[in-house]
């Protein structure tokens, strides 16, 4: 058992006991707790439920640990690992009753910046779909249906190179209005490569679909490292690669996940801008 292996069950349990909480939270009624870095960018009482669940239950288990959260904010540990969370991550969906949201709960080892940590588990568990995607390095990215009686556990790849018909890409939108024409576009730089456009609205999830095959690729400005911490494992243990500017790592000024060859023509096409 490598340290990943011990880690990654306490992580789906978690993940699981927290996203049950915001499933019930769901069904009582959403209550806007505050704004953002926009209007648009909301938080509401349950993210704040869930990631106080979930700091709470870390810190029973793994005392040493450090937390990094998008609601509570960063507290370092003594062990050289850091549990990195985006307790419901797609939180517009998650008010507006559409099921695409997700716990993503990732444990990474060294400082906790995207450019130099290594992400040792990711698990991105989706309550209102009963769906379940998990990695360990070096073990491989898995999904795994939560309901009753559901199918065993599969492993998951990223799709090859896109066929002539063009690629199924994601993205998403910034919750500043000022950042929509420079997010429009890099679309429009992408649009050649495509065979069409998804906006899922969780970061996680669309991360989770590349490394299940469901997407082709995925890009986005704009993500904390929160929303990509958990995701871009799944995606480099499903054999796909996730960048940033270019010969970077991912962070809020870009994110691209794909399979190798699409990885580089999205790279090309963003071009960094
Ligand atoms: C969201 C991301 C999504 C992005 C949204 C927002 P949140 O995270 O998952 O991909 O487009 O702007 O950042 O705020 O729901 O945790």
């Amino acid at each position: 058992m490598t340290q990943a292996d011990d880690l990654v069950q306490l992580a789906i349990d978690v993940a699981r006991e927290a996203g049950e909480l915001a499933r019930r939270r769901r069904g009582e009624g959403v209550e806007i707790a505050a704004t953002k870095s926009a209007a648009a960018d909301i938080v509401t009482a349950a993210d704040r439920e869930v990631e106080a669940l979930i700091r709470r239950r870390l810190a029973q288990e793994r005392a040493g640990d450090g937390f990094f959260g998008e609601e509570s904010g960063a507290e370092a540990g003594t062990s050289g690992l850091t549990w990195v969370v985006d307790p419901i991550d797609g939180t517009v969906n998650y008010a507006y009753g559409i099921p695409e949201y997700a716990v993503s709960i990732a444990v990474v080892e060294g400082e906790p910046d995207p450019q130099h940590w290594h992400g040792l588990v990711g698990v991105v568990y989706a309550p209102a779909m009963q769906e379940l995607f998990t990695a360990t390095v070096g073990g491989g990215a898995w999904f795994a249906p939560t309901t009753a009686g559901g199918a065993p556990r599969r492993r998951l790849a990223v799709n090859e190179a896109p066929t002539d018909t063009g690629a199924l890409v994601a993205t998403g939108f910034g919750y500043d209005p000022a950042t929509h024409v420079g997010d429009l576009a890099r679309l429009g730089r992408v649009m050649p490569l495509a065979r069409d456009i998804r906006r899922i609205g969780s970061a996680s999830l669309d991360l989770a679909a590349v490394a299940a095959g469901r997407l082709d690729g995925y890009f986005e400005r704009g993500l904390r490292p929160w929303d990509h911490a958990a995701g871009a494992l799944l995606v480099e243990e499903a054999g796909g690669v996730v960048g940033g500017l270019p010969g970077q790592r991912p962070s809020t000024a870009l994110t691209i996940a794909a399979g190798p060859v699409l990885f580089a023509q999205l790279e090309q096409a963003i071009d960094g801008r």
